[in-house]
């Protein structure tokens, strides 16, 4: 008897992102067009641009997703956790969205791969999100047990699932007879809920945030919104915007320059109306529509150091209002791989400018931003008593304890690549 054929956990974790793809792109017409154009656009830049691959093979960029999934409680971060280490994705990051200028009421971090050839092979991450109930200053005392209690009785996940990604993630691989059914279970438990939603309790929710009304206020997680990966993000919303889809007015991150690409660039179209159910106090069941699920893209640049970090931080602060941005760009940034190499900006595999470190995480101001621009109602921007204080105590150790997971610091990463 021959040994039964295993999969790696990158191999299921290349079916796990072609499997969420195929099956938003069915679910929201848009994004399938905003694949496609993004697969058109990379061709066209690769056979334009010689050396356009430095910053990851035009396969590895073609197949190139994110997904966002919002939580709400470390338990239900855990599981997450825990289902994701079968596909080799570990969490990465910590991103405190209550700090940002518009201020989101969650704390998140990112699964994904961190070896260098996992990432070559796949480099599929989720932003997952979790929902800051213990923060007084969002959720005062009653409401807050009240959403606990609700967190609590639901189940994202079918256990039986997760003691198979347990058993997956331990021998990091599994039998190939198995992956089909393993994958698709895990693909179905992010599909949107077309269970009806309780209305009061959805609109309580929604008057605090609609984060938390997304959050808690149905029994399901989903995937909010996955992003393709593009190699010319300008060239994409011109296109996408000449194909008639409504894209948000701008690309969030570090503006169009002559110079090396840093970080990440995102833009997104708007989430659309989707038909829902919503069960009244009287039990009747209604029809109504809500905007949950939208679509994004991405070009990423290279890795910056925690002192290009700083430069990047104070050149957008700069930016804000400027109408010449490349040029206020100049005073921040070099023009060339070598002087940012040489300056220490940014991130090269051994220091060779001719091989950098391209960026593998996110940015809370764009995320912020995204949440915000897709946000179907939001009374308010910021939190609803101000007079209360944050004594939350989230953190990173506290969300890495509160999970049981180590959560990695991307600059020991990118550090580690670069040696
Ligand atoms: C996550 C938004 C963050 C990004 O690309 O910055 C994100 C969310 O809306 O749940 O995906
Ligand atoms: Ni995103």
């Amino acid at each position: 008897m021959s040994p039964a054929k295993r999969l790696l956990t990158w191999q299921l974790r290349e079916r796990f992102a072609a499997g969420l793809s195929a099956r938003y792109a069915g679910e929201v017409p848009a994004y399938g067009t905003l694949v496609e154009v993004s697969g058109q656009v990379n061709a066209d830049y690769v056979a334009h641009h010689p050396g356009a691959e430095r910053l990851g093979s035009l396969a590895r960029v073609t197949a190139e997703r994110h997904g966002a999934i919002r939580v709400g409680s470390p338990a239900e971060l855990a599981a997450v956790a825990d289902l994701f280490a079968a596909f080799g994705m570990v969490a990465v990051g910590y991103y405190d969205l209550r700090r940002a200028r518009s201020p989101i009421p969650v704390v998140s971090t990112a699964f994904r791969p961190i070896d260098a050839n996992e990432l070559a092979r796949n480099p599929f991450r989720v932003f997952t999100s979790m929902l800051a109930t213990r923060d007084a200053r969002y959720f005062e005392p009653d409401l807050r047990s009240r959403v606990e209690t609700f967190i609590a009785r639901r189940e994202l996940f079918d256990p039986a699932l997760l003691a198979r990604a347990r058993i997956i993630a331990a021998e990091g691989a599994c039998d190939a007879e198995e992956a089909d059914a393993f994958v698709a279970a895990a693909v179905d438990a992010f599909a949107l809920s077309r269970e009806p939603i309780d209305k009061h309790w959805y609109d309580e929710l929604s008057r605090v945030s609609a984060v938390a009304a997304d959050i808690a206020g149905v029994c399901s997680t989903h995937i909010n919104h996955l992003t393709p990966r593009v190699l010319d993000i300008d060239e994409l919303y011109q296109r996408m915007t000449d194909r008639g889809i409504a894209m948000i007015d701008a690309i969030q991150g570090p503006p169009r320059t002559g110079g090396p690409p840093v970080l990440l660039r995102q833009t997104s179209f708007r989430a659309l109306a989707e038909p829902c159910l919503f069960r009244g106090r009287d039990g009747t069941v209604s029809a109504g529509s809500l905007r949950v699920r939208f679509g994004e893209v991405e070009a990423r640049g290279v890795a910056l150091t925690p002192r290009g970090r700083a430069r990047y931080d104070a050149a957008m602060a700069r930016l804000v209002g400027e109408a010449d941005p490349a040029r206020v760009w100049g005073d921040y940034f070099p023009s060339t791989d070598e002087e940012m190499a040489a300056q220490r900006l940014a991130y090269y595999r051994r220091g060779d400018p001719a091989a950098p470190i391209v960026y593998e995480d996110f940015l809370p101001a764009s995320a912020a931003g995204i949440f915000r621009s897709n946000l179907d109602r939001d009374p308010r921007a910021g939190p609803k008593t101000w007079h209360a204080v944050d004594q939350s105590g989230y953190d990173a150790s506290w969300l890495s304890g509160a999970i049981g997971h180590d959560i990695h610091d991307p600059y020991v990463l990118y550090e580690e690549a670069s040696a």
